[in-house]
């Protein structure tokens, strides 16, 4: 079984992922890792940490000369920021300053309901561990995943959908053609009209100390059918994509296919006919987005997932402190416009792990070796149906 677990607070010393399950044998090296780890600092909105990091994995277990060993990977991802925190971060109680206490929670936060369920009287307890920082490490991790995922001809991207309801105008273009486009963009869109509103958007909020949201939308192709389960509900890959999803900072919405639109079409417009060429099943549309009955179809995955806007305002709203019980504003931390573009890439790696996840319950073995020997048993095995 895939798995893994995170560790690391926004201003501490490190973040740590430690990796379980992952196969021996596959091709990894701190560039790929490093590649993706870049992707996610980028983008217009950002505020200042990100001109303080610049994110690079260590590898402490797990990959010996540019191969996983299949034991357990252990990713380090240093803060830099950590040496100017190191009064406020102490692990020693004699480090302990009142000056330093957050008490006034921002609304939309983790803030007050964390302080509330973990019993602390200091926000930054909660806000630490709150942070989307945290997403450095599902980059890390969903970057070893298409590691593997390469190998077997699968390739996961994302970009930019929407921001603060300007849409990006994709219609007519490949994946191939708005990936290579989004990457160059500054805010990951692949239409330069949209961006520029998107840039004179962010300016907008920002001088009114404003935040925004958006969609991002992933897509994954070279997938083979049947990835997923229809039998099991905790194993529907559906399920689990969205499960993985909402589960980043700030998610609130994921569709697959045409999702919510689905709702309001009668059946015959929604559901994909099927077709037969060249000796393979086909779909002649893909409003499902790339899955049927909790399993891949065999076409591209497609999902999209919605943000919220980031709830760090610089014109805070209305809170209560947390220890004098007076009204007050919410607390102003140095935060982001907004992240979309940096969503995107966090996406892309939350799709991966959870792809390599169901590729290798398909496929299962130690190794590469063994996975590629047992899919292309399997894919015999489809084609010859
Ligand atoms: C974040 C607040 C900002 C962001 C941070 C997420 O950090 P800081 O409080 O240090 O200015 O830059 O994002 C990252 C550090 C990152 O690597 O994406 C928050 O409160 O969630």
């Amino acid at each position: 079984m895939l798995r893994f677990f995170t560790a690391g607070e926004s201003h501490g010393p490190a973040l740590t992922a430690i990796v379980e399950g992952f196969p021996a044998g596959v091709p990894v090296t701190a560039e790929t890792i490093n590649h993706d780890l870049a992707r996610r600092q980028k983008g217009y909105g950002r505020g200042g940490r990100m001109k303080i990091e610049r994110d690079e994995v260590q590898f402490r277990s797990g990959i010996r000369f540019g191969e996983s060993l299949g034991a357990p990977v252990t990713l380090v991802v240093e803060n830099r920021d950590w040496k100017n925190w190191t009064g406020k971060m102490s692990s020693r109680a004699e480090d302990r300053d009142p000056k330093y206490v957050v008490s006034r929670p921002r609304p939309g936060h983790a803030d007050l309901t964390g302080a509330l369920k973990y019993d602390r009287r200091d926000v930054r307890d909660i806000l630490e561990r709150a942070s989307a920082r945290e997403t450095t490490m599902r980059v890390a991790v969903g970057s070893l995943a298409k590691c593997l995922l390469r190998e077997l001809g699968i390739e996961v991207r994302a970009w930019v959908s929407e921001v603060g309801g300007i849409r990006a105008k994709h219609e007519g273009m490949t994946p191939d053609e708005i990936f290579a486009a989004a990457e160059v963009s500054e805010v990951r869109v692949a239409d330069a009209h949209a961006e520029q509103a998107i840039i004179a958007l962010v300016d907008e909020c920002k001088k009114a100390g404003d935040t925004l949201g958006g969609v991002v939308e992933v897509v994954a192709t070279g997938l083979p059918p049947g990835l997923g389960s229809h039998v099991h509900y905790d194993r529907k890959l559906d399920g689990r994509l969205a499960g993985a999803l909402l589960s980043l900072q700030a998610a609130k919405g994921v569709e697959i296919g045409i999702g919510f639109e689905a709702a309001r079409r009668r059946g015959s417009q929604v559901q994909d006919e099927i077709g037969y060429e060249s000796g393979a099943f086909n779909r002649r549309t893909n409003n499902a987005g790339g899955t049927e009955g909790g399993m891949t179809s065999g076409g591209p995955l497609v999902v999209r997932v919605a943000f919220k806007p980031i709830s760090t305002l610089m014109k805070p709203l209305a809170s209560v402190d947390l220890l004098t019980k007076e009204e007050t504003r919410g607390n102003i931390e140095r935060s982001d416009v907004m992240a979309i573009p940096a969503a995107a890439v966090i996406a892309e790696a939350v799709v991966a792990f959870e792809l390599a996840q169901v590729a290798l319950e398909k496929f299962g073995g130690d190794s590469l070796r063994e996975i590629k020997r047992n899919r292309d048993g399997y894919l015999e095995q489809v084609r010859s149906a």
